[in-house]
């Protein structure tokens, strides 16, 4: 399906807008699906009702908070036979990403139902969307337009070309590891203007997994109707514990094989600077991410997803994390996901060997502690009913993560010890 043309715009800008990619029966059963999502409040055809504090797979904000954007995971979407016939890896969406990446691939990964509501322009921001790449693993990152996205109607924000720089300089090959040199090279790319990718229904947007992106505000009368899934490798398990290599398309047969001038090729676009008021604000900037944590406002929910979203972003290979929670889904978790209550507001006071250590996120007691050999001595005063507490070692994957300890606390005062080999 694809030419060389196409792989080779890939390879240079990190995406490819592949167009009228998905029959127009699969959009429409897809838009009507998303429609089974919203509140049943809302009306179709009246944008009037498009408004409220709106709950999405992820946390409850209204629509400024959120800046639009709804995500509907998983749910019916697994197993949906319209998602498995066309995006499946066997499907058509997975026909194209296997020619990107010239491999077999693994079972494909669907991210949902991604939806952009319009805002009206007296709902201004002081500053910009979300530039990211993803906390979890994955090769190419397939966003398809299931109705015309117009020019400002929330279409896919790109920055061309970050790929080839971030990719070599990640902690992982497809975990999100960071590294001094990443921190740097993510400064510099959010101070440009990213490229706002419009479409058509049925035309799909790939990206490459280290390509910066952000959703945009849509500003259109019609809501940006999107399907998300990811592709990988079906060895995709054994890269992830692999440090990167300069060459960014190691493991990317059918870009490797390409002639080198039509690889290496720099970018089509030149970005330029963004205006000041149009920066991303400091405490979203990588190395400052994890102080600025526990800032966040709005419903728990959101200030919950905020806060796991910096933590995700913030583990390191070898890292020793502390985490108590009142919720007993987190007492297996490897995840440093807070998904209790205000622990701190409740009087609950935790030290390491005398030490008082203070929390990263506002919900659960979620904290970095010293990576060094030795025994440890964990003291919790002021608990008040059950709560669960890990001790973690970041490892790759970041799935065989290890506890060092974990267990129940109970009311009042609790002491245990850890040893750090
Ligand atoms: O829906 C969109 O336009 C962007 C989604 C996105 O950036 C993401 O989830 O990684």
């Amino acid at each position: 399906m694809l030419t060389t043309a196409e792989l080779s715009f890939f390879a240079r800008n990190g995406f490819l807008h592949v167009k009228n990619f998905v029959d127009p029966d699969t959009c429409e059963t897809l838009v009507d699906h998303t429609w089974t999502r919203f509140p049943p409040e809302w009306s179709r055809h009246d944008p009037a009702t498009w408004s409220g504090d709106l709950a999405d797979s992820c946390h409850i904000a209204d629509l400024k908070a959120r800046r639009g954007l709804m995500q509907f995971q998983k749910g019916d979407l697994l197993g949906h036979p319209v998602v498995d016939g066309f995006f499946s890896s066997d499907g058509p969406g997975g026909q194209l990403a296997k020619e990107l990446i010239g491999s077999p691939l693994s079972k494909f990964h669907v991210r949902g139902l991604y939806a952009i509501v319009p805002l009206p322009s007296s709902i201004t921001y002081k500053v910009g969307g979300r530039p990211h790449i993803e906390a979890h693993p994955a090769q190419l990152i397939s966003l398809h337009y299931l109705e015309d996205v117009v020019p400002g109607g929330g279409g896919l924000h790109v920055w061309p070309g970050s790929h080839r720089e971030i990719y070599p300089n990640m902690g992982s090959k497809l975990e999100h590891v960071t590294t001094p040199e990443y921190e740097e090279i993510f400064d510099r790319w959010v101070r440009l203007q990213p490229l706002e990718l419009h479409g058509e229904r049925g035309d799909v947007v790939i990206i490459h997994h280290r390509l910066l992106h952000a959703p945009s505000l849509n500003r259109s009368p019609n809501i940006r109707y999107g399907f998300l899934c990811d592709y990988q490798r079906s060895d995709y398990t054994a890269l992830i514990a692999q440090r990167p290599s300069h060459d960014v398309w190691e493991d990317w047969p059918a870009i490797a094989a390409l002639p080198v001038h039509l690889r290496d090729a720099p970018s089509d676009y030149t970005l330029s600077p963004l205006a000041d008021d149009q920066l991303v604000p400091a405490s979203w900037s990588a190395k400052d991410r994890l102080s600025g944590a526990s800032s966040n406002t709005g419903d728990p929910s959101s200030i919950r997803k905020s806060d796991a979203s910096i933590l995700a972003r913030g583990r390191q290979v070898g890292d020793v994390w502390i985490a108590l929670s009142d919720d007993p889904k987190t007492a297996n978790d490897i995840k440093l996901f807070p998904r209790g209550s205000d622990l701190d507001a409740q009087g609950v006071r935790v030290s390491v060997n005398g030490e008082r250590i203070s929390s990263l996120c506002r919900f659960d007691i979620i904290s970095k502690l010293p990576n060094e050999p030795g025994e440890y001595e964990i003291e919790v005063q002021g608990v008040t009913r059950e709560t669960w507490i890990r001790v973690l070692r970041i490892q790759l994957p970041f799935q065989n993560t290890e506890f060092l300890l974990s267990g129940t606390l109970t009311p009042g005062k609790n002491s245990l010890r850890f040893s750090l080999s």
